[in-house]
């Protein structure tokens, strides 16, 4: 492989309407990577800094023909030390001098131009020791939206289809039978009322979280029954989003951490939940650990902004038995390489993992090649929308030809 010719950052748009930034690495040899940076609305605290204090604009000023030079002739095929050159070249530990998302911009950029180069796919150079082959994750997709991906949504943030079919196409129909039925109920429910669509492509309507979640787990039901596959319900609270002075916050009511807790194991096996994230504030790790000792044999316990992809979280995690899966997003800790080490831990940890999209997204094809890449248990994805739906055609890419 070649080493790096020119590096070009831009501003694009992600599916928010938000700008972001759009790395092109060229190689000597002629060869272009190109990647761009998603964005969330439900940030953790932990996560580094998306971008500094003036946003897009304040990145194209300071990232000047300085950085350039440096990153200009490094090999193709080093991503470790690709990765840590970016780190220096920003010199803070939450990479807000040229932004998180200009790190996984350039990161991803890069393995893209290498790849493209030694001509082999990116979930063969990703791979993780001990993943065999390929692998394909179960889908967790999203048919509700609530939080801070909706208005006046409920307050849970993410209702969703966990489809476990053997064959990705079997997953994704089914998620999407699932979707289909969640909107037909919600009209049903409302026959004058507006409905829409949330920013990850699930339907936003003014349900408590409780009538979404029965509006969900029989729409799970009907397509387990009509199309035999295999689809349970499963939430992402994003609790940190409603929680203050101590309390969670419904509409018409409070809960403590101990409350919330007793609701949640409740509501796990009343609706057969096989997957609940972020079910408490992000600094409790306490409140998690309790919930996993409970509901953890027979459901998936995922920790997001508990962790927000940091290998030091993780680890606190591991030692608290605070859940047993973590979600995986790249551009929470900036680089592939710091994303890896947090795969590589989770899993000699024996913990599952998700990889996940952002609600603000770019429409890119990259995110299925990491979940096959890591031997991820789950991949996190909206099921509707251009940036949604080009990730999960990509996953049926990888999964082969299409056999009827
Ligand atoms: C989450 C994500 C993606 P955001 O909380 O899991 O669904 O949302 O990108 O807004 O953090
Ligand atoms: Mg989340």
């Amino acid at each position: 492989m070649t080493a790096v010719a020119e590096v070009t950052l831009r501003r694009i748009y992600d599916s928010r309407g938000q700008p972001t930034i759009e790395a092109t690495v060229a190689s000597e040899a002629g060869v272009l990577g190109r990647a761009g940076a998603p964005s969330g609305a439900s940030t953790g605290t932990h996560e580094v800094r998306a971008f500094p204090e003036g946003g897009v604009a304040e990145v194209l000023r300071r990232f000047g023909a300085r950085e350039r030079e440096k990153l200009v002739g490094v090999p193709l095929g080093a991503q470790a030390d690709w990765d840590l050159l970016l780190r220096t070249l920003d010199g803070r530990p939450d990479l807000s001098r040229l932004g998180g998302n200009t790190a996984t911009a350039l990161s991803l950029a890069y393995a893209r131009a290498g790849a493209t180069e030694s001509d082999r796919p990116l979930w063969e150079v990703w791979r993780r020791p001990g993943v065999a082959s390929k692998q394909f994750p179960n889908l967790v997709g999203n048919c509700l939206n609530g939080g801070k991906h909706a208005i006046n949504g409920p307050e849970f943030q993410e209702f969703l289809a966990i489809a476990s079919a053997e064959r990705p196409e079997d997953s994704l129909r089914a998620a999407l039978d699932v979707h289909r039925r969640v909107g037909a109920a919600l009209r049903a429910r409302s026959p004058t009322a507006a409905l829409g669509r949330g920013d990850e492509g699930g339907w936003v309507a003014a349900v408590e979280s409780r009538e979404g979640l029965e509006i969900l787990s029989r729409a799970c039901r009907e397509t387990r029954e009509e199309l035999h596959l295999p689809v349970h319900p499963g939430l992402d609270l994003a609790a940190s989003e409603f929680y203050s002075d101590g309390r969670y916050h419904y509409r018409g009511t409070t809960r403590s951490p101990e409350e919330q807790r007793r609701f949640l194991v409740d509501l796990v096996d009343e609706f057969g939940l096989t997957y609940v994230e972020d079910p408490f504030d992000q600094e409790d790790f306490e409140s998690f650990s309790r919930f996993t000792a409970e509901v953890g044999g027979r459901c998936r316990v995922v920790g997001d902004d508990l962790y927000t992809t940091r290998r030091e979280r993780l680890e606190r995690g591991i030692a608290a038995r605070a859940t047993n899966a973590i979600l995986i997003k790249v551009n929470q800790v900036g680089t592939l390489t710091d994303t890896f080490a947090t795969i590589d831990r989770a899993r000699a940890a024996g913990w599952a993992t998700v990889t996940s999209h952002r609600s603000g997204e770019v429409p890119e094809e990259w995110l299925p090649h990491l979940a096959v890449a890591s031997g991820a248990a789950g991949l996190k994805c909206g099921l509707m929308g251009g940036e949604r739906i080009a990730k999960l055609n990509e996953l049926l890419r990888l999964a082969g030809p299409t056999e009827s």
